[in-house]
């Protein structure tokens, strides 16, 4: 305020470029919005009425970014982009985003996108889709959405948020360029793109130089973005939004006309530390704190639009108190909105929002006969589980054409098991074949599916899912919850894993643990253990996806993949025939087979050990009731419950590992029930070793019948 009353004006380079007069003004207008939030809420967090805190301050000129985009280009923001939100907010009617920021500082249950449950930008009308505070881990959706306005063109999903000519947009800082997740995007992007794929993505790195104290060295972010094959930049001054405008709308107009990725390297300040109560000065020297202060976006805006005719200084400071009041005013009734008080209200997020979708006739029976060729005959005979997979996922391609595959080695080979054979021949474009990087995998699903699209992406080996995990669990997870189901990102991610791959692969290819997939909210989990039962239940997990919005992970036993027999060489009875397209099951029915003293509660390989079991204890004179789980997480307790009605004792299989899988819920949930006859097999602690041990810390067949018959001596 007094480097302004004084005309004190650091100096640049004048006003350039095609940026309006109300062009101009808009983005000032933003900017002091902008930086009244930023101080309004430390006023908010020093009196405890405000929370969490991370400034935009220096960032300002991202309200031009806003102005050179559509507001219906999606945008995935870096969390200092308030005044790109703002200044959004501008070119749509009915939008009020002083009030909708402050009730998000304020945790008001009213806050219009998280409800009160995070300090987050997004807004379902200003198409910002939330993001969570993980640096970086945003791209790789912003990836899938920009691929899935491409694909959209061949066949637009009826859910499809995005134009045909749309463009994302994603942001992200200096030392977020350096994260794994980041250079993983910039990748994808740049590889899809020089792979002739439309990629109309324009990604935006704001450089203030330095990642909360550790400072970006000098040239890196120009150099690093410089040198991504496929990835066309754009650099300009964040200090002046007249070139951030006038570049930032060549970089818009390139994407959108070429559909090719680029960056925009935009270099600005970062004012008032990092976030909440981070002090500056404790890393940088006050010399250096007062520079980037000196070069204040605000200081420079004044001068720019001083030099451009558009506004006095002294009406720029004018706008810039009466901003201030007006943004001190609201706060006062903000704060006295309602907030979230009780667990109900906190996680009534977690699950999205059931939709409506066209009831299509489905194909007809020439098209799928078509479609399948001589597939069709085999479909009378039993097959192994493999091949029924294959063909649900036909029938889900051929009913759904939303529905769409992604994975390495999916599409020409058909999968490193034949799942997914003749899929890419039938459906072209649907299936997609990408370039080995599991975040990019659950990327592309992650932002294909806010596109309306109903991803089904593939994990090629359960152990690889770690490389990716926060894609599933910090993103597809928390999206509903964040934005209180406005978006949605539903998908059934199909996973190969688990043990018994006789003398095969070794731990990487035999994961044994479900662990991970355990805890995440609102995931469901589902492990098919026969051929017809998988074939059903992928069509339940692609209805809960398709209609209730749910992110599933379905886990296939590769160990079962080709079983054909049970008890003897040439037995067939592990084969099953397709299941006709009437058969149904449901979320949380578990299997149940035989009766007897005793039963048996497993799931996957285990079920058919569990079998194989029964089949000995028969010849003993011991009955069992084998119940298949199916449903893994939630845990199906309510149909537990039934199966195990007038049963006394429970054995739990869990091929798992014994700490933090599946066997650890139902033995607690068995104690709480008041069951007290029962005990468990699980794996042992250890990674699965290759060559003849390949079983040796694995549940057996010897290891069940034993269990079963200590147990019915009790
Ligand atoms: C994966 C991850 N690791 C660490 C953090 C903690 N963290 C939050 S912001 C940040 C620095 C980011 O710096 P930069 O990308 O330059 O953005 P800036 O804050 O400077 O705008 C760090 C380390 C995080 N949010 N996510
Ligand atoms: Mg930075």
């Amino acid at each position: 305020m007094r480097r302004v009353a004084a005309g004190d004006l650091p100096s640049g380079a004048a006003p350039a470029g095609p940026l309006t007069g109300a062009g101009a003004r808009a983005v000032y207008r933003a900017a002091c919005v902008s930086r009244a939030l930023d101080r309004q809420s430390r006023v908010m967090q020093r009196a405890g009425t405000g929370f969490y805190t991370i400034g935009s301050s220096g960032h300002e000129a991202m309200a031009s970014v806003a102005l050179a985009l559509r507001p219906d280009d999606m945008a995935l923001l870096h969390y200092r982009d308030a005044a790109f939100q703002i200044a959004r907010a501008g070119q749509v009617a009915g939008q009020d985003p002083v009030w909708d920021m402050l009730l998000s500082f304020a945790a008001s249950a009213e806050d219009p996108i998280s409800g009160g449950r995070h300090k987050v930008l997004g807004s379902r009308a200003l198409m910002i889709p939330p993001q969570t505070s993980t640096i970086a881990s945003h791209l790789p959706k912003a990836v899938g959405a920009a691929y899935s306005i491409g694909l959209a063109r061949g066949g637009r999903p009826e859910h499809a948020l995005l134009a045909a000519d749309g463009v994302v947009m994603a942001s992200f800082g200096d030392a977020s360029l350096n994260h794994s997740t980041a250079q993983g995007a910039l990748n994808a992007a740049g590889w899809a793109a020089w792979s002739g794929a439309a990629m109309p993505l324009l990604f935006v790195c704001e450089d203030n130089g330095i990642g909360i104290s550790t400072r970006s060295p000098k040239g890196w972010v120009a150099a690093v973005l410089g040198s991504r094959p496929g990835v066309r930049i754009f650099s300009c001054d964040g200090l002046n939004f007249y070139d951030t405008y006038r570049v930032a709308s060549e970089a818009v107009a390139f994407v959108r006309r070429a559909r090719k990725p680029a960056v925009l390297h935009l270099t600005c300040v970062r004012l008032y530390g990092h976030a909440g109560a981070d002090v500056p000065t404790t890393y940088l020297s006050r010399a250096e704190v007062e520079d980037d202060e000196a070069q204040d976006p605000l200081l420079h805006m004044v001068r720019l639009m001083g030099q451009a005719g558009v506004m006095s200084g002294d009406a720029a400071l004018f706008d810039y108190l009466a901003v201030a009041d007006e943004v001190a005013a609201r706060a006062a009734e903000a704060v006295l909105r309602p907030r979230l008080e009780s667990a109900a209200a906190v996680m009534s997020a977690i699950v999205p929002p059931a939709r409506v979708n066209r009831v299509g006739n489905g194909p007809s029976a020439e098209a799928r006969a078509l479609c399948f060729g001589g597939d069709l005959k085999a479909m009378a005979d039993p097959q192994p589980m493999s091949r029924l997979i294959g063909w649900a996922l036909t029938d889900l391609l051929l009913a759904y054409p939303d529905c769409v595959v992604m994975g390495e080695d999916v599409g020409r080979k058909g999968g490193v098991y034949g799942v997914t054979q003749k899929l890419q021949a039938r459906f072209g474009g649907r299936v997609i074949d990408t370039l080995l990087d599991e975040q990019t995998i659950l990327g592309l699903a992650i932002g294909m599916a806010q596109n309306g699209f109903v991803p089904l992406p593939e994990i090629q080996f359960l152990a690889y899912l770690h490389n990716a995990e926060d894609q599933l669990r910090g993103e597809a997870a928390t999206l509903p919850f964040f934005s209180q189901g406005q978006f949605a990102n539903p998908m059934v991610l199909r996973i190969a894993g688990l043990g018994y791959q006789k003398g095969f692969g070794g731990h990487f290819h035999n994961d044994n643990s479900l662990a991970v997939l355990r805890d995440i909210a609102g995931v469901i989990v589902c492990c098919p253990s026969l051929g017809d039962e998988a074939a059903l239940l992928l069509r339940e997990c692609v209805r809960l996806a398709r209609v209730e919005q749910r992110v599933v992970v379905f886990v296939e036993p590769i160990a079962l993949y080709g079983a054909r027999d049970l008890a003897v060489a040439g037995d067939g009875r592990w084969m099953t025939r397709y299941p006709s397209a009437e058969r149904r099951l449901g979320f949380g029915e578990v299997g149940v087979s035989g009766d007897g003293a005793l039963a048996i509660v497993t799931y996957g390989n285990g079920r058919y050990l569990a079998a194989q079991a029964a089949a000995r204890l028969a010849e003993a004179g011991v009955a069992v009731r084998i119940i298949d789980l199916r449903w893994l997480v939630p845990l199906p307790l309510d149909s537990l419950k039934r199966a195990l009605a007038g049963f006394a004792r429970v054995l739990v299989v869990d091929e798992c590992r014994r700490s933090g899988n599946v066997s650890e819920g139902v033995m607690t949930w068995l104690a709480e029930a008041g069951f007290d006859r029962f005990a468990r097999i699980t794996a042992e602690d250890s990674f699965i070793a290759t060559g003849p041990a390949y079983a040796a810390t694995l549940p057996s067949v010897d290891g069940i019948v034993a269990a079963v018959q200590s147990l019915h001596a009790t």
